[in-house]
């Protein structure tokens, strides 16, 4: 998937920030933070959205939540973050490579629903 710019962050091809990374699963900053702590978790192959998960891909989005909290923990979200994962045109994703944004910090964020 070339012309997906998630699968080039793990190629290599487009530098990130990177905070994690395994066989599975990667986690970078988020280019345009809108927290304190803002960051994406994605699984390294091309899953486009959260709509076309399938029953195979359960193990590793399992390990991908697992370790989400854990980095979120070690980033300083002690008191909590939000979980946020935008699916299609009616969610608003922008990037058709699944990813698990993790927002936080030291303040309450602004209620959203
Ligand atoms: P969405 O698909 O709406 O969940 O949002 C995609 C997010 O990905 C958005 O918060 C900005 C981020 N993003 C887009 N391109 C890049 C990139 O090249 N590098 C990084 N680190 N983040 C990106």
């Amino acid at each position: 998937m070339s012309d997906c710019i998630f699968c080039r962050i793990v190629a290599g091809e487009i530098p990130a920030k990177k905070i994690y990374e395994d066989e599975d699963i990667l986690a970078f900053h988020d280019i345009h933070p809108v927290a304190p702590v803002h960051f994406l978790v994605i699984p390294k192959l091309h899953i486009p959205s959260m709509a076309e998960l399938r029953p195979e891909h359960a193990a590793v989005m399992g390990r991908l939540m697992t370790e989400s909290a854990r980095i979120a923990g070690e980033l300083g979200c002690a008191d909590g973050f939000r979980t946020i994962v935008n699916t299609g045109r009616v969610g608003r994703q922008e990037v058709y490579h699944l990813h698990v944004h993790i927002v936080g910090g030291p303040e309450v964020l602004p209620a959203m629903l």
